[in-house]
């Protein structure tokens, strides 16, 4: 091989990048590591949200601004790694909403999905295509892609849900679509709980097809249900040493995930439960139902009590104490990880 005189080559080379750059060409090896790190590598931090600290927050903004002046009365859940960027994780946002009684947030529909999982207060409802269902704490609700919905609080308390929606993986393939229905409020065309009953008893109408594509046909798991299943198999097996007792939101026409771009779980741990480390390359944002206790998130350690929200980053290691029987609701970009033969874990 032809050898390159040495002094100068430091000069030779800026001079050389500072040529091609106005013909937007630029040198892979000045990068190479940067772009294949050897594992995981993300901007996105590990972090905790208390309740008790954003919840006047997003009172005062209910005196400030309406639901319907706002669109929507979100306050972003904004990872303290990546500030500016409206996310939670490199490729998940979340928020957390607030619509006070008498309020509606109006109608609208947008390429990307959305899952709301209800944290305080009960009697709101979310319209999904014709149907509306009630809010309740701990409910998992789906809003499918390209699906006209509206949100309102016929009721008499304030009602917080924190919100989920794959906003930037849409935006990384460039696919966004948004548009604002006719009026406010869309009209009802069918009664509370058709969806359910159509999908949601193991049984479904012959011929039916998809309503909703992909995405599952149920727009709301109810947390009765799922609480009462997560303590039915904690009768009838021990826990996971990394998971306690973990169940994933499924399609009932597909068995995989309830939506195609987010995974959603929840999960039960028994009192006084420690678990072991566990990794996986799906940054996950978990919103805690019940029970106190701590997380520890690469060597981070973090207190939670109910209605608070973390964040676990890719391939962070993290372990679970529960000082009290503990409900965690968590979701994650999982299913385009898996579709892509990507998704990794590791135990212990
Ligand atoms: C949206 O449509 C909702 O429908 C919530 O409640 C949060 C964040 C960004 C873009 C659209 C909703 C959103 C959103």
């Amino acid at each position: 091989m032809a050898s390159v005189p040495q002094p100068n080559i430091g000069s030779a080379r800026q001079d050389l990048y500072r040529r091609m750059d106005r013909h937007n060409l630029a040198p892979l090896w000045e990068v190479l590591h940067a772009l294949i790190p050897n594992e995981p590598a993300t901007p996105c931090k590990p972090a905790l949200w208390k309740y008790r600290d954003a919840r006047p927050y997003l009172m005062e903004s209910g005196k400030l601004i309406t639901a319907k002046e706002a669109i929507r009365r979100v306050l972003i859940l904004e990872n303290p790694g990546m500030r500016g960027e409206s996310c939670i994780t490199q490729s998940l946002y979340a928020g957390l909403q607030l619509i006070l009684p008498g309020e509606i947030a109006p109608s609208h529909r947008h390429s990307q999905s959305a899952l709301r999982f209800i944290v305080e207060g009960s009697g709101a409802y979310t319209a999904v295509d014709g149907e509306r269902t009630t809010m309740h704490p701990g409910d998992f609700i789906i809003t499918p892609s390209w699906t006209f919905h509206d949100h309102g609080n016929p009721g008499n308390e304030p009602v917080v849900w924190m919100d989920g929606l794959d906003i930037r993986i849409v935006q990384m393939f460039g696919a966004q679509f948004h548009e604002v229905y006719p009026e406010e409020v869309q009209p009802v065309s069918r009664s509370e709980g058709a969806a359910a009953a159509r999908f949601g008893s193991g049984l479904i109408p012959l011929g039916a097809a998809a309503p909703f594509g992909r995405t599952s046909p149920i727009f709301n798991y109810p947390y009765a249900r799922s609480r009462d299943a997560l303590h039915m198999l904690s009768r009838d097996q021990d826990p996971d040493a990394c998971h306690g007792w973990k169940m994933q939101y499924v399609n009932p026409l597909t068995g995989g995930h309830a939506m195609p771009t987010i995974a959603a779980f929840i999960q039960l741990l028994p009192k006084g439960y420690r678990t072991q480390a566990y990794r996986c390359t799906d940054g996950t944002i978990y919103s805690v139902v019940e029970g106190q206790g701590s997380v520890t998130v690469g060597g981070e350690r973090f207190e939670f009590e109910p209605r608070d929200t973390f964040v676990v980053p890719s391939w962070k290691s993290m372990q679970i104490e529960s000082n009290g029987e503990t409900v965690l609701f968590s979701f994650s970009d999982r299913p385009g990880q898996e579709a892509m033969g990507l998704w990794k874990e590791k135990r212990g």
